[in-house]
């Protein structure tokens, strides 16, 4: 383990959406928080990984390489039950690697539209992976949200496939739902309370 104690994390993703929930959920650790913006020469890492952990370790280890500094990555995507666990891993290039979340929305759409309620059963899954400035990955925390697919978008709030993911116990998306609501039950919330107990018994041990 590294010898050192984090003074900076680096929080290793290039989607804003994103970025904006993890920051303001670690915002009160004793760390600087900083971005891949701070890294400009970064270059992008390819997720070859079978899982969302395989992925977020690929991504906090290679970013914690290029930074030399300490650096946490989410992974992250929806499983649709009809559609045998898709789009899965692969929910940011399900319709392409240059498509919108528009375009990503309306393809998950078309693929349910003969699906009833009964059977539109999903969830939200995040993997956060933490590396130390030498690519050792030190934790892997998981979460889920379990929810359904909406008929059709609804609400501006948040960002990927929110507009049609209606979180279980409730009837509005996460497009609908305020911020506050999706940063207590979300699977990237989730995640990320079991990266921030471990980094604070980091601390803790050896502050
Ligand atoms: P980085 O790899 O740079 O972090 P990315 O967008 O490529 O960014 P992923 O490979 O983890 O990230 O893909 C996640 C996909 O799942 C992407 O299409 C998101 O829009 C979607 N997704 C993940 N979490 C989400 C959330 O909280 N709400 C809506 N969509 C989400």
């Amino acid at each position: 383990m590294s010898e050192t104690l984090p003074k900076e994390l680096v929080i290793a993703t290039r989607n804003p959406g994103k970025l904006i929930e993890v920051r303001e959920i670690l915002l009160s650790l004793p760390v600087t928080l900083r971005s891949l913006l701070d890294f400009p020469e970064s270059t992008e890492v390819e997720e070859t990984g079978a899982t969302f952990a395989d992925n977020a370790s690929i991504k906090a280890r290679a970013y914690a390489l290029q930074t030399g500094a300490w650096t946490l990555s989410d992974d992250s995507g929806l499983e649709v039950d009809a559609l045998g666990g898709a789009p899965g891993v692969y929910s940011a290039r399900y319709a392409g690697e240059s498509a919108t979340d528009e375009e990503r929305v309306e393809l998950l759409l078309s693929k349910l539209a003969r699906t009833g309620d009964s059977l539109r059963r999903a969830r939200f899954i995040c993997a956060v992976s933490l590396a130390d400035p030498a690519g050792r990955i030190l934790n892997v925390s998981e979460g889920t949200c379990e929810g359904r697919i909406a008929h059709s978008p609804r609400g501006r709030q948040g960002f990927g496939y929110d507009p049609v993911f209606i979180p279980e116990g409730f009837e509005q998306t996460f497009g609908e739902l305020s911020s506050e609501v999706k940063q207590i039950i979300s699977h990237r919330a989730r995640a990320l309370s079991g990266t921030s107990a471990f980094l604070l018994k980091l601390f803790g041990s050896r502050g």
